[in-house]
């Protein structure tokens, strides 16, 4: 699976270290197909490259816009060799392909924040750039894609010992999906920001434009209607209460899993396994959430590379708080695996939902006869609305997400209030703390330390408390642990609890009017705070 890589294309807006890969790849023999300024770039270094409109037989036309967006580029960069007749077309049209692709992208995020307004941040909406990265990583089978220049490193290695291997192109292809996903949360955000109907002076008190979600109507529509009656239950929240489950014919959520074993779900199990899956679901490492009425009593992830991350994930879960884990609702965002049942089945379990199970998980996991598995449907997916229903109708609201990004990407948005930058491990937990704490119903506080749950402060109508609820359910282990806040502290009474436990770092959204109060209680405490700038409320 190594592939050798004799043709390239380089399309870059940050001309960091081309020159450098540059260099390896001519030494190589390794011909250069390049755009408009990093072909010249390379050209004035003394290397050869090739201009892609050479390639394509059309300009680059449109002030740049159509620069790769060619048949003659993108037939060289989705062309999968390991299929006779991709290479017998190739050889028919005459196309070379490509077996390393170079690109990032028009530097959006830095236009915004250079102040650009309008048709200037328009313009810096890559279009190409984002075909190209998205074509090679889907044919990471034979193309290997960058998108930083913290990989060239790697690929002038890979040139150097004769090709890239499938293992670091799958990496690569994964960086990629991510990078464009991101790209795209960015100038959607903007879209946001930007409404065209908050300039026109119109705006309510708020400051804000109200907007109704746009699928409201549909979604009030069919839940007044009822959806498809799906099961009958045994009972409601109590055993006085009836009840059913409705289920929408279009989802694709716990209303849809399927249970392979156990007794039948209660009104409640549905409610916890909700909020287990809605918790599990916001990281993109491997996760594991367990909810007691409707809240968390622990969260942990692992590093998708360790050693049985999922059993890793939910054992550190786990400990968090055993106390309350019994009788618990867990949620896993993997498969559950041979080691992590066998770890399940020690403690008493209402309900493990799944994407999946190992045969040998279930094995373990069905000789507990009252335990009930859940496993989520193809394609799960949460619903974009929320609905609840009030006295003589419904509110209907956007769901409340995260960005699925790596923790860089999320920290990158926020902004230091005090203290020293954090190091790389650090900003990995708070951005944990931070995903994991919107689990908790406000006012929400949760400590946690390499990737786990440590304490939670959860549903109490003050901060103090909460604070202190997750000081002691920490413990010994609140020192040297990062905590996060679903509000703003609106004093510095909350905030000092958690300081004088030892805490090392917070990450709360900022935004009181008190603000420069809890920065002085964080800075005389000599601890890091970030601001989000962004609530995540859950009632
Ligand atoms: O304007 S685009 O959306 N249309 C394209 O066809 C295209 N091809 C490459 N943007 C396009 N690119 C982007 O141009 C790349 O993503 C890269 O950021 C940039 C490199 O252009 P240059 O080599 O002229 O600096």
């Amino acid at each position: 699976d190594i592939v050798p890589i004799t043709r390239a294309l380089l399309s870059v807006s940050d001309k960091r270290d081309l020159l450098t890969l540059a260099e390896a790849l001519a030494g190589a023999g390794v011909e250069i197909v390049s755009t408009g300024s990093t072909a010249q770039t390379i050209r004035d270094a003394g290397f050869a490259v090739t201009d892609v409109a050479q390639v394509t037989g059309f300009p680059e036309s449109l002030d740049g816009r159509v620069k790769t967006l060619h048949p003659a580029v993108h037939s060289g960069l989705l062309a999968d060799l390991r299929l006779e007749s991709h290479e017998e077309q190739l050889a028919e049209l005459g196309i070379s392909p490509f077996q390393l692709v170079v690109v990032n992208l028009y530097p959006f995020v830095e236009t915004v924040a250079s102040g650009a307004q309008g048709d200037d941040v328009i313009e810096q909406i890559d279009i190409g750039g984002p075909a190209m990265v998205r074509a090679s990583a889907k044919n990471h089978a034979n193309v290997a894609i960058v998108v930083s220049p913290d990989a060239y490193p790697s690929i002038i290695d890979a040139v150097a010992a004769g090709g890239t291997s499938l293992a670091q192109r799958r990496t690569l292809a994964r960086e990629a999906f991510q990078h464009t996903a991101s790209y795209d949360t960015a100038v959607a955000a903007w879209f946001v920001d930007n409404d065209g109907s908050s300039n026109d002076g119109s705006s309510n008190a708020g400051g804000t434009d109200a907007a109704a979600p746009a699928s409201a109507d549909a979604f009030a529509a069919t839940v007044t209607l009822g959806g498809e009656l799906q099961q009958t239950l045994r009972y409601g929240e109590n055993s006085h209460q009836k009840a059913a489950l409705y289920a929408r014919p279009d989802g694709h959520g716990i209303a849809q899993a399927t249970q392979l074993h156990g007794k039948e779900m209660s009104y409640n199990n549905f409610v916890d396994a909700d909020a287990a899956v809605r918790a599990a679901y916001d990281f993109i490492y491997p996760a594991v959430a367990i909810i007691k009425h409707a809240n968390p009593c622990g969260i942990a992830v692992a590093k998708p590379k360790a050693p049985d991350a999922i059993a890793s994930a939910h054992q550190r879960a786990h400990e968090c708080d055993p106390v309350s884990a019994f009788g618990g609702v867990i949620a896993a965002n993997r498969i559950v695996t041979l080691k992590m049942a066998e770890t399940v089945k020690e403690i008493f379990t209402e309900v493990l939902v799944a994407p999946g199970f190992e045969d040998a998980a279930l094995d373990v996991l069905k000789t507990k006869k009252n335990l009930r598995l859940l496993q989520l449907p193809d394609g799960f997916e949460r619903e974009d609305t929320e609905v609840r229903q009030i006295s003589g109708g419904l509110l209907v609201q956007d769901t409340d997400r995260f960005a699925p990004v790596d923790p860089a990407v999320t920290a990158a948005s926020w902004t230091l209030a005090t203290g020293e930058p954090a190091d790389e491990e650090t900003i990995v937990d708070l951005v944990f703390a931070w995903k994991a704490c919107r689990a908790v119903k406000s006012n929400g506080i949760l400590l946690a330390h390499n990737g786990a749950s440590v304490g939670v402060g959860m549903g109490q109508v003050n901060r103090v408390d909460s604070c202190q609820l997750a000081v002691t359910r920490a413990g010994d282990r609140a020192a040297g642990s990062v905590a996060a806040s679903d509000a703003f502290f609106p004093f510095a009474d909350g905030l000092q609890v958690l300081l004088d436990a030892g805490v090392k770092a917070v990450v709360q959204p900022g935004g009181s009017v008190r603000d420069e109060e809890v920065i002085q209680a964080a800075e005389a405490a000599g601890i890091t705070m970030y601001f989000t700038g962004e609530r995540h409320f859950f009632h």
